[in-house]
């Protein structure tokens, strides 16, 4: 184990190695791309070193922006290794006239983190000195009319029904590609007997990276082939229908509400009304007003215990399943003192961080007691550092600082192997995935500053 000080170097390295220039990769050998949440951690990261790098990341994000305000999941490096699926199976900008013409991008987005990168940036950019001071709020400034626009389109076009919660249309944009969350919807995806699913890069990727087991450790480490059948399919889907929003919303197979991402928003549009207030920026009424919506829209879904469940809108049905989406009014606030409590009661409890089995005490991705629950495969199990960041920073916000520094504690105790893994095993702490996966050494260096 590293001391502190060599965990937070070893980040700052990490960080530069995936740096290609205005552009973080993901991960170098799985996912050789800039992703849209991962970028808001990494930005999150940067800005303990450099603010203006920080809010380099941003821009490269949002110059991929769609001319509708969305924000694409993936932006395509023209010189990365190969990835699928790439910019021609979703070929973008041949069906949609809203994609932009370059660079490449997916055709779907990701939970709205990035608000938080913005506060954090600007937060930073206070102990620098007065010329980055200038640049970089002049950039925050440029940046802002994209931050409302994407803010606005997952308002308009994310919740037309006004239920305050976010639709997405691929587990892909939850970010929890095959939690548990998603069984019961993806159950109805069924894809054509005529579709031929292509060939799968991330198990190859994983196989060539320094992974336990080889080719069959690293597929137990993913989502099944079933799983991918069906993403590639929704992807076709998605790809006829033009990537236009009401379409989509009429035909695809899957669409749900994502309380998890809808907590994010709820978060982002008050953190991002906070930037705009001390600017003097347009706008931020109407953050509040998303963040009070939103918020409401997530209190809605809780249960008597404030865990909190996503929405099928195919079935019209609560998916009312035990992963750490549950937890998502940490996040955005307003349960009230006494269920807050029994929320955290419930993080505390052997069905979580309190589970005598785990090697450190953050959450699971599912609980260790749900029937769906896998130690090794993705999001069915693992823990993943960036949604302990999440919960911290959301325990502080909800004045909750014991539990946020807990957390913290077991995060970095955790990240102090100094692989920076995508994810890791629950029991043993073995790092699976992705390495150096990029968000991880970002978020060690933000709770070590
Ligand atoms: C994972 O998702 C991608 C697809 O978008 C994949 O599995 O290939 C997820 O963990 C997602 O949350 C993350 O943003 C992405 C890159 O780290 O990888």
């Amino acid at each position: 184990m590293r001391t502190r000080t060599e965990v937070a170097a070893r980040a700052a390295y990490v960080l530069r190695g995936n740096d290609r220039g205005g552009l973080t990769v993901a991960a170098p050998r799985l996912y050789p791309h800039m992703w849209s949440w991962d970028a808001a951690f990494v930005a999150i990261g940067l800005a303990r070193l450099s603010a203006s790098r920080a809010l380099a990341e941003l821009e490269t994000l949002f110059a991929a922006q769609w001319r509708t305000g969305m924000v694409p999941h993936i932006v395509f490096s023209p010189d990365a290794p190969p990835y699928e699926p790439g910019p021609d199976r979703w070929a973008c900008r041949d069906v949609c006239p809203d994609a932009p013409p370059a660079p490449a991008t997916s055709g779907i987005l990701q939970p709205p983190v990035h608000a938080l990168a913005v506060r954090r940036i600007l937060d930073a950019v206070r102990i620098a000195d007065a010329a980055e001071q200038r640049d970089v709020v002049g950039r925050i400034r440029a940046l802002w009319p994209a931050l409302l626009a994407w803010h606005r389109y997952l308002v308009a076009r994310r919740d037309p029904d006004g239920r305050g919660l976010l639709t997405i249309y691929h587990g892909w944009e939850s970010g929890m590609d095959n939690s548990p969350r998603w069984d019961g919807p993806y159950a109805g995806v069924i894809p054509s007997p005529q579709f031929t699913p292509f060939r799968r890069s991330d198990v190859h990727a994983l196989a060539g990276a320094a992974t336990g087991g080889g080719a069959a450790g690293s597929a137990a480490q993913r989502p099944t082939d079933a799983d991918y059948r069906r993403y590639q399919w929704l992807v076709e889907e998605l790809r006829r229908a033009g990537y236009d929003d009401a379409r989509v919303q009429n035909s695809l197979d899957f669409l749900v509400a994502d309380v998890f991402a809808s907590a994010i928003f709820a978060a982002a549009g008050e953190e991002l009304a906070t930037v705009g207030d001390e600017l003097g920026l347009e706008g931020v009424d109407e953050l509040l007003g998303h963040a009070a919506r939103f918020r409401r829209g997530v209190l809605g879904t809780t249960d008597e215990r404030g865990f909190a469940a996503d929405l099928d809108l195919r079935r019209d049905a609560f998916l009312r399943m035990d992963t750490i989406a549950g937890f998502a009014p940490l996040l955005c606030g307003g349960l009230e003192p006494a269920r807050q409590r029994r929320l955290l009661e419930l993080l505390a409890s052997p069905a979580w961080c309190g589970h005598p089995g785990l090697a450190h005490a953050v959450p699971p991705s599912t609980s260790p007691s749900a029937p769906a629950f896998d130690p090794v495969r993705y999001w069915r199990g693992p823990q993943w550092p960036p949604m302990n960041w999440l919960l911290i920073w959301g325990l502080e916000r909800c004045g909750e600082p014991d539990a946020a520094y807990r957390m913290r504690e077991a995060t970095l105790d955790q990240l102090a192997d100094g692989v920076f893994a995508e994810y890791y095993h629950p029991f043993t702490g073995e790092p699976f995935g992705g390495r150096p996966q990029s968000w991880s050494a970002a978020v060690a260096l933000d709770l070590l500053a």
